[in-house]
């Protein structure tokens, strides 16, 4: 639609806050809902809307909508589908501020979680209550890369009559596509693979019009965590070459991977490409590839840890992945540091674990800075 506007290739960005409407009872027409067409960008915006068809387009899903950043989907999306009182079954492992978020819920407004090692369907089936209302899900999990069955745990709570959210930011939709699994609600933290290039802060929720319809009318117009028309015109600029940088990045970190596993400095490696990894055939089977981000483990504790890190040369030392460049931090001491360490030991977040998310770079040059590194 909007691309056609003078022929232009790319579509044009709206950098609008408002739109003037013809007369004021096609204002109040809009406001009703009885006449298509804009109102507020908070409300809906077109270069937005591109955006966000193009991802349900590629999630396989009936709608989308953009957010601002990958924590305003996050809240957008527990907040909306739970109350006071209701219960939530969480895969044990997620993005601290995840954590940060339910956490909270908890302390403030009396929404109960459990945590559990969604790789045992045993453990999460002892885990579900009648006030379950949501099974809340990241695969392959930030950062201790565990992969979780979705055909199996989809079947599961729909049995149970539960809604099941799935954070797919480390594959995006060229590697996953978990409605096609039977998952109900997928969201991203954009920032990460769908931009591609390091450049924006932002968030997309996919799931059936009648949940984004609802999702948009209460959680984002009423929370407000919008993006910007700007950043969705950089979001559409780089899904343009979601499927070469996803290719790339996915060859490049199986190499990587298979060096680290084989070096002896390193006592262990989670990346689901590698034959050795405990869950390697559900990987295959659930993903169309293993993605860029791997985490592995070296002797000793945080001080070893910080120390292999600071003699890396190419590699920088940042949170974040996904980019181009590639990127190397310590979760225990940065993106999870906010969750207890006795619970974040229990995920697998120990003070030996590094994760690199593994950028577009040669990759004889991301492991030659790897090897110095280790022999350092
Ligand atoms: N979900 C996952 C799996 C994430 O990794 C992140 C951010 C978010 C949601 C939140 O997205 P944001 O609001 O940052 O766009 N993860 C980060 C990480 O691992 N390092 O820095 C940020």
């Amino acid at each position: 639609m909007m691309k056609e506007q003078h022929g232009s290739l790319t579509p044009p960005i709206y950098q609008t806050s408002t739109f003037v409407f013809p007369n004021a009872e096609a204002g109040e027409a809009r406001f009703a809902g009885e006449e298509s067409g804009y109102i507020y960008t908070r409300l809906g915006n077109p270069t937005l809307a591109i955006f966000e068809e193009q991802m349900a387009a590629l999630e396989g899903a009936e709608a989308g909508l953009a957010f601002g950043s990958g924590m305003g989907a996050v809240s957008a999306v527990i907040i909306g589908l739970v109350k006071s009182g209701d219960h939530l079954v969480c895969s044990e492992g997620m993005y601290g501020c995840t954590f940060g978020l339910i956490s909270m819920l908890k302390e403030k407004f009396n929404v109960e979680f459990t945590l559990v090692d969604m790789t045992n369907l045993e453990k999460v089936k002892e885990a579900i209550r009648p006030e379950t209302k949501l099974l809340y899900i990241e695969t392959p999990i930030n950062p201790t890369i565990r992969v979780v069955d979705l055909k199996a745990i989809s079947s599961l709570a729909k049995e149970h009559n539960m809604t099941t959210v799935v954070d797919n930011t480390f594959l995006s939709p060229y590697l996953q596509r978990p409605i096609e699994l039977g998952c109900d609600v997928v969201l991203h933290s954009a920032t990460k693979y769908i931009g591609g290039h390091g450049d924006v802060i932002a968030g997309v929720v996919c799931g059936s019009k009648e949940y984004i319809t609802d999702l948009k009318r209460t959680s984002l117009k009423d929370i407000g965590a919008v993006l910007s028309p700007f950043d969705a015109w950089l979001l559409i600029r780089g899904l343009k070459t979601l499927p070469i940088r996803m290719e790339q990045h996915s060859a490049s970190a199986l190499k990587v991977a298979e060096f680290l596993e084989m070096h002896e400095k390193v006592t262990a490696v989670y990346y689901p490409g590698l034959p050795s990894f405990a869950q390697y055939e559900l990987a295959k089977e659930q993903m169309n590839g293993s993605g860029g981000v791997i985490s592995f483990e070296l002797a000793g504790g945080k001080k070893e840890a910080q120390e292999f890190i600071n003699r890396l040369n190419m590699i920088q030392i940042a949170v974040s992945l996904g980019d181009a460049e590639s990127l190397i931090q310590h979760p225990a001491s940065m993106t999870h540091a906010c969750i207890p360490k006795e619970e974040r030991e229990r995920m697998g977040i120990i003070d030996s674990l590094i994760r690199l998310s593994v950028g577009l770079e040669e990759v004889e040059e991301i492991i030659n800075d790897l090897k110095q590194a280790l022999e350092g």
